[in-house]
């Protein structure tokens, strides 16, 4: 039993000694807005130690939260690596006392997120993240075996991560909440969502489908941040966040977040690439949907309501997403990092299309989705 404390340097440095063959260098590489993640280098490689800390790190320890996130990323790291091994970093230890791993350190990958950002063509990567979530949503739902199924579905119960997206993603968006991030030119946007009580209600009915329909060990946190792209394909990292919850929610996250990358380049001239972003949407789609084919099982009848329904819960929680990375705790940086114009004019789209997908009527399919998110169906 070892008493936790908070790694520096040194600190990550000794703890992935063994794993090195001898530590010669720890740096800092996480940006991520919940936890510390460093490289440590030695005789025999590097290797990437991610620790927990026992608050919130881009809040401050005002805001405390669960170190049991560490437990929850090894453990769904495990049960999604048994379907997709190809798709994770390796987990070469787990240290419950300190709450911290040591991962595969995927140096030669880069973050989706800044090549999304950054312009960058990524052939392939939308399809092996569709490839990903048909594996494990499928594989942990209804067509997992029952015995393992209860097994998996008491392992990984209602986390305190997942009321933190109760909040950050299903509240404090809607009720004008104070750790909201809003730009002056939007208040009055933020106040209108404030006061729309249909919105309000529909949020609040969202949450509660979050909350109560347990169909598969999700991700719980798939945006383009938590895909990293290298020569040999995608991983998909940072499984804190995962229980078992409705699939439309890992599905609609990153299309949304897709979206919204989409509208950025767009709203900043570059319409060329807000349609390769909208070609890598519907690779991720398509590739969610064939895959989930291919592994559906033979005798079920059906597999076209099973897909209807889950883009129609993908594309509410599409909507709520666009909406609450514009006004929400968590922004992104494909719409920040534009200039005070088109910034703006990307964060009202947003506002505006994550609107229309929790509003509107039911989505039968993809391309109605991305039409209602992006108000740009010339697009796809
Ligand atoms: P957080 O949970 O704090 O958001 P992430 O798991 O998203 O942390 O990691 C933050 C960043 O650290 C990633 O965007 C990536 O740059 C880097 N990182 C995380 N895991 C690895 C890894 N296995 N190999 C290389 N870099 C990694
Ligand atoms: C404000 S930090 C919390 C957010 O970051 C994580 O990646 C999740 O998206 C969470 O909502
Ligand atoms: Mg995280």
């Amino acid at each position: 039993m070892m008493d936790y404390y908070e790694f520096d340097l040194a600190g990550a440095a000794r703890f992935a000694d063994d794993f090195v063959g001898g530590a010669l260098s720890s740096s800092e590489v996480g940006d991520g807005n919940l936890n510390r993640v460093f490289r440590v280098g030695g005789k025999r490689g590097s290797v990437v130690v991610k620790q927990a800390l026992p608050y919130l790190k881009v809040a401050g320890a005002d805001w405390p939260l669960t170190r049991r996130r560490a437990w929850i990323e090894r453990s769904a790291l495990e049960a999604h690596g048994e379907m997709v091994p190809d798709l994770l970093p390796d987990v070469i230890h787990f240290d419950d006392d300190l709450s911290a791993l040591v991962l595969e350190d995927l140096h030669a990958h880069e973050n989706w997120r800044d090549l999304l950002i950054a312009g960058r063509e990524t052939p392939g990567i939308a399809a092996q993240v569709g490839r990903y979530s048909a594996a494990v949503l499928l594989g942990t739902g209804h067509l997992a075996t029952g015995q393992r199924r209860t097994a998996m579905r008491r392992t990984f119960g209602y986390s305190d991560l997942c009321l933190l997206t109760e909040t950050l993603v299903f509240t404090a968006p809607f009720t004008a909440a104070e750790s909201n991030r809003v730009e002056d030119a939007l208040a009055p946007t933020v106040a209108a969502l404030a006061s729309d009580s249909a919105l309000r209600a529909a949020a609040a009915q969202l949450r509660y489908v979050f909350r109560t329909r347990n169909e598969a060990l999700i991700h719980g946190d798939l945006h383009s941040g938590s895909v990293l792209v290298g020569a040999d394909g995608a991983r998909i990292i940072d499984l804190e966040f995962a229980f078992f919850g409705p699939m439309g929610f890992d599905i609609g996250l990153l299309i949304g977040n897709l979206a919204l990358s989409s509208i950025a380049h767009a709203s900043n001239g570059n319409e060329r690439y807000a349609r390769v972003v909208a070609g890598y949407a519907a690779e991720f789609w398509n590739a969610f949907v064939d895959e989930s084919a291919r592994i559906w099982r033979p005798g079920e009848p059906w597999f076209h309501p099973f897909i209807a329904g889950v883009i129609a819960d993908a594309a509410r929680f599409a909507g709520l997403e666009m909406i609450r990375r514009t006004v929400g705790l968590a922004h992104v940086r494909d719409i920040d990092s534009l200039p005070e114009a088109p910034r703006l004019a990307a964060q009202l789209q947003s506002v505006d299309g994550g609107r229309s997908l929790v509003l509107g009527p039911t989505c039968t399919t993809f391309a109605e989705l991305w039409a209602r998110a992006t108000r740009n169906d010339h697009l796809i």
